[in-house]
Formats: structure tokens, sequence, C-alpha cells
């Protein structure tokens, strides 16, 4: 049966940077028949200090990609600066709190302020142009003026998601160097409260931090270590707001950011200055159709790529109003985007399948109480939407009304790479459709070859480069190089499975690699399984995905137990391990569910034959496969009957 077509809706196409599915394809075949002059036009969109000389250089073999080469510019300057002479009392963040009903708006000319006297204080505390800022920060603005204030003296921030435990925040404080942390006494989150300043002091021990820049958010005191430690409070008021900005080479880093791959340690992805910056502006504008006066409420986290590039950098450099929401979509109840989105008279609304599956759930009825006549554009982020919460995105959310877009991109690529376009793409629900200007997705299967036409499914790689690229893993050039180099000579592979169908539409099917997307959130199945066997109550772990129906994907963990656990009864065990991979990685990483098993389906050459043990936690019992190549074919037979008792 042919895929239902959602048509492009008059009313949005008559005001649209992209007006039909015609115009789409000619500027997009343009892009690809002259790439450096379309980018080259397109780097005109933010304000350079000194001209760029050269569009591009690159060479996928090893993996060097650099972009409008000799230019310098600031993004903290293109951010905030430039919009002074024709915005300065337009809202730049609306900070709409935990608290419902609560929203702190902030000008551009405010904006300004605050990042200058910010970056001020950086430099006070010996930060330079270079040098790593480690950010764990809550929701607040304070989370944005650190971002941009780092930009501004040149340093080089690390955003760590505030979700994340004390051992995370360590390795990340670790990797990058960082030698300034700045956080928050507490986070505030759905009325909870986060320890953030207690968690960084454990993270630091032992580590050479020597400043913690702590913002207030909540009443609740903390200790403040003499020398270290410094309120925010008391130091912004003794610097000026007025700091001059360091004019940037065009590649000198503006970010590092972690993101968890199939092995090891999490990567440090670096993005450099001036590609990021005209990439992150180019695909806000296009793929929201964002136009001056438009409020976008992107309610991600700043900890994420989506809140860096759709919250922070892509707005601000637009000069939008940026919504920066620091509660959740439950709180109080299941009307709470929908409240904000009245009270802020939202434009453009941005968040993760996730979210949209358990308001589902509730029902059409918390939507429904509340206007959203404000809404013309809806984006989706993070996962595959499934085409019944995309329809219900479109139909009860936007009315059918607005146009729904569902993006696909990495925390490595920077921005949105495929996508529909709200004037221009008719959708088919559940698929991100096409390429956007200046993009070549190309499917390959397993031995490389490209799978050319339509009605194809492969591996989904990236011909040439695109300015939002990442430019390398910190301290990690070779693992940068093998990870999306290596595997398909000439291409940047995207770790994700891809189908192409008859009429030419993408469909992201998952990755193909051993990476969950639990929730919108990407986790290594390695980084879990190191977290297990951390503990003496596990000798041997294996982490597989497995369907779930409100995160999309659930953490099903196989356990060896290990010697200490004798005696122990299994169910505390498993509560026991849970812990652990909460107290290491994070409470999102939190199996669903433990099982001890006495062992694991392993190959005679030891490699643990996972395609087993995700039709095990899938329940799929019949499906098993070939079993003849296993050391011990019998534990199956345990697995699955320790798999049936827990359900
Ligand atoms: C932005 C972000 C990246 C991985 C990616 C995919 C998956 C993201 C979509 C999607 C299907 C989408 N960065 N992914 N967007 N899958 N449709 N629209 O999520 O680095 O955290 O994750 O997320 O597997 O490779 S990320």
């Amino acid at each position: 049966m042919a895929d239902a077509l959602v048509p492009t809706k008059p009313h949005i196409q008559a005001r649209a940077h992209v007006a039909s599915f015609a115009a789409y394809e000619a500027l997009h075949r343009a892009s690809l028949a002259d790439p450096s002059g379309f980018w080259r036009r397109q780097a005109q969109r933010v304000t350079w200090f000194r001209q760029f000389d050269e569009t591009v250089q690159q060479d996928f073999a090893r993996a060097e990609v650099a972009w409008f080469l000799g230019g310098k510019l600031n993004a903290s300057y293109n951010c905030v600066d430039r919009h002074l002479a024709e915005r300065a009392e337009q809202t730049a963040i609306v900070w709409a709190k935990d608290e419902p009903g609560q929203y702190e708006r902030i000008s551009y000319r405010q904006l300004h302020e605050h990042v200058g006297r910010l970056a001020n204080v950086l430099r006070r505390f010996g930060v330079r142009k270079g040098d790593r800022v480690c950010i764990y920060l809550p929701m607040m603005p304070e989370a944005v003026y650190a971002m941009l204030a780092c930009a501004r003296i040149g340093a080089v921030h690390s955003v760590v998601f505030a979700g994340f435990s004390a051992d995370a925040l360590r390795d990340r404080i670790a990797d990058a160097d960082c030698r300034v942390v700045l956080t928050a006494n507490e986070g505030l989150r759905g009325g909870k409260t986060i320890p953030l300043k207690k968690t960084v002091d454990e993270a630091i021990a032992g580590l050479p931090v020597h400043t913690v820049l702590v913002a207030q958010r909540t009443a609740t005191a903390t200790p403040m270590q003499q020398g270290r430690d410094r309120w925010l409070a008391d130091e912004l008021p003794k610097q000026r707001a007025c700091c001059p900005v360091e004019w940037m080479d065009s590649e000198d880093p503006l970010f590092v950011l972690y993101t968890s791959g199939s092995t090891g340690k999490p990567k440090g992805q670096l993005h450099t200055t001036g590609g990021y910056l005209v990439y992150a502006s180019y695909t806000h504008e296009l793929v929201f159709d964002w136009r001056p006066g438009d409020v976008h409420f992107c309610a991600a986290d700043v900890g994420w790529v989506t809140g860096h590039s759709y919250i922070v950098y892509g707005p601000l450099c637009n000069g939008a109003t940026t919504v920066l929401f620091e509660s959740t979509p439950l709180h109080p109840d299941a009307g709470r985007y929908w409240q904000v989105v009245d009270d802020v008279q939202a434009n453009i609304f941005y968040t993760a399948p996730t979210a949209l599956r358990a308001l589902l759930r509730v029902g059409d009825e918390p939507v429904k109480k509340h206007a959203r006549t404000s809404l013309r554009v809806l984006g989706s982020v993070g996962e595959p939407i499934n085409p019944e919460v995309w329809q219900w995105y479109h139909d009860v959310v936007g009315d059918k009304r607005c146009a729904v877009v569902d993006t696909w991109w990495q925390t490595e690529t920077g921005g949105i790479l495929i996508s529909a376009l709200p004037g221009a793409t008719p959708c088919k629900p559940g698929s991100a459709t096409f390429p956007l200007p200046g993009v070549r997705p190309l499917l390959v299967d397993d031995q490389g070859k490209e799978l050319v036409g339509n009605g194809v499914s492969g591996n989904l790689c990236l011909a040439g480069s695109w300015p939002g690229q990442a430019r390398t893993i910190l301290n990690d050039h070779a693992r940068f190089q093998q990870t999306y180099f290596a595997m398909y000579p000439g291409l940047y592979f995207t770790g994700d499975g891809c189908r192409r169908d008859e009429d030419g539409y993408y469909w992201i099917t998952g990755r193909v690699d051993d990476v969950l997307n639990v929730a919108g959130h990407r986790l290594g199945t390695a980084e879990i399984e190191s977290a297990l066997v951390s503990h003496e109550f596990c000798a041997e772990a294996a982490v597989v995905g497995f369907p779930h129906d409100l995160k999309g994907q659930g953490i099903y963990a196989y356990v060896i137990a290990g010697k200490a656990a004798e005696g122990v009864p299994a169910a505390e065990v498993e509560a026991v391990l849970k812990q652990v991979v909460r107290k290491v990685i994070s409470p999102i990483a939190t199996p669903d569910r433990i099982q001890v098993v006495p062992g694991l389906p392993k190959t005679r050459s030891g490699k643990i034959m996972r395609r087993i043990l995700r039709k095990v936690a899938e329940a799929n019992y019949t499906e098993l496969g070939d079993l003849s190549t296993l050391a011990e074919p019998q534990v199956v037979e345990q697995i699955v009957q320790g798999h049936k008792a827990g359900r």
C-alpha cells in the first residue's frame, strides 16, 4: 500500500522561504552542482570581521575538513551584538521557569550585558582563548550566558547535561582538561531539586579545577570551598558589562560536546566557529521557516546538541526570540507545553517523539484545553517518529493547520541534514523526507557499494562535507577517522540504517551499531556494560535494546553474577546493579530489566551473539536463528526460561 501523503498547506506555502516542491528540487540540484558557490553565499548570513578566502577544503580519507578558511568572526558577536542596532529591546530569551506561569524575558540589550559581564568574570579567573570551560547548569539563562561568554573570549565550552552523574561529569571534565566549571547550587525540574553543586564537588575531587562559579537557582545553601568556589551573584557586579570580543579564525573551536558511540568512553565532538554558526543559522531559518518576529520554542535541553543549535546558536544568530523551558512536559500536567505555547505565543515548537508518545497516551483533552493558534511549524527530532504519533502531532497538536517537520541529524552533524521544509515538502508520516539543499546522502550496502535509485535500503552515508560537520574528536583524531571515515572510504558514515522508498523519501530505520536511542538519548551499550561490571556483583554483562512503547527503545541487561553476589537474592543483585548504572552514568541509562544469567551466548571465538539476546529481550523466542556456532548452545534455553519467568 502506498504511504499516505500529507500535502503542503497553501497558507504556509504563501509565506515560506521555499514555497513549492519544484522550488526545493531546483535549489537542491543547484546546490549540488556548485556546493562551494552555494555555501559561499549562505555564509553571508553571518557577520564576518574578515571575509574568508576559500570556501572549503576537504579530505575525507584523512578525516580533514575546513570551511571558510581565512575568515574571522565571533559567535557571541553574531548572536548578540549585531542585533543591538535593530532589535535591542526585542526579547532574545523567554525563560519559562519550572514554576508554572512564571516567565522572565531577557532582551537583546540585557543579553549583551549579561554575556559581557560573565565573559569578564571568566577572564578574571584566568580563562583565555582556547581554554576549555565546563558548563554544568540547568535550564536557566545563565547556561546561555555562559556559552556565549565563552564564545566571546574564544574559550571552548563543554556543556554537560545536568542529568549526568558525578562519575560521568568527572570523565568529561578530565578529558577536556577544564579548569573552570560553571554550575548552580541546585537545579529545579518538575518540582524536584537536583543537587548540582554537590555533584560537581564529587566530580572534581583530585582534578585540577581551580574555579567553580555557582549560580543560585533555589534558596538551598551549599557548602562553598574557600578559594575555589564563588557565587556568580558576588562576582558579576564587580565586572564591567562591556567585554570586547575576540575575533576567531573560522576554524577555531567553538565547543566540544560529548556523545556516546558503540565502543569505549564518550567522544568529545569538536565543532568550530564559522562552519557551525553558518549551518545552525541556515538550518534554523530554512527548516522551521523562521521569519523575524517568530517565537521559537525548542523544548530540548541545552546539554544536548539540539539545545546548542536550536535554542542557542541558530535562533540567536538569526535574531529570534528563543524559549528556554526549564520544566517537563508533564509538570504540573500534560498540558504544560501548550500552556507555554499560548503564554509566549510560540510560532515554532520542536520536541522529541518520546515526549509526544507520553502525551498521546494521556489523550487529546490536555491539548485541546489550550488554544495553540500561534503555532505554525511543529518539529520532531532524536529518533524515528512513529507514523501514528506524527499524525497525532499533525491532527491534534497542530489542528491540521501546521507543518510537521521530522528532522534527522546528529551531534556530529551540527545541524539538521534531512527534513521536510514547511512550505515545500509533501510529507509521509514517519519519513524524514529529503536532504536539505547542500546535503548529499547516499546509501551503501555492507560492502560499501552504492545503492543507486529508489526502493533501496542500506547504510546511511554522506558524500561531501557540509559546514556544520564536527571536525574531530577531542584528543583522538584517529578515532574520529576510524569511526566515521574508514568504513566506507570517501564517505562519512552516520551509523544509521535507512531506506529510500520508491518515491525517493528517506526513512531512518535506526542505528546499525551498538548504540541505543532511549527516549531520544543516545547511549552506547558498551558504556552501560562497563558501568555494570564496575561492581563486584557483576562478572560480565551484555546490554541490548528492545522495543519500548514510551521510550522507543528500552535497556535490557544480561549479567553473569560475580563471586561477591553468591547467596545474594537475584532481586537484590538487580537493584544494586541498577543503582550502579544510575551512579556511573545517569538515571537515563538505568536498565529497564536486569536478568541474571548463567552464561552468555558466545561464538567459539568469544564474541557475544547480540542478535540472539535482542530476540530474547523482545520475547521473540522462535526466531533465534542458527545456534550451531555457539560455544555453549544450552545457555540460550536457560536465558529464554529466565526471560519468560521475569515477564
Ligand atoms: C539530534 C540528535 C543522533 C542519532 C541519529 C539517529 C537518531 C536523530 C532522528 C533520528 C530518526 C530522526 N543527535 N535520530 N534524529 N532517527 N529520525 N528524525 O538526536 O547525536 O543525540 O543522536 O539519533 O539514530 O544517528 S544525537
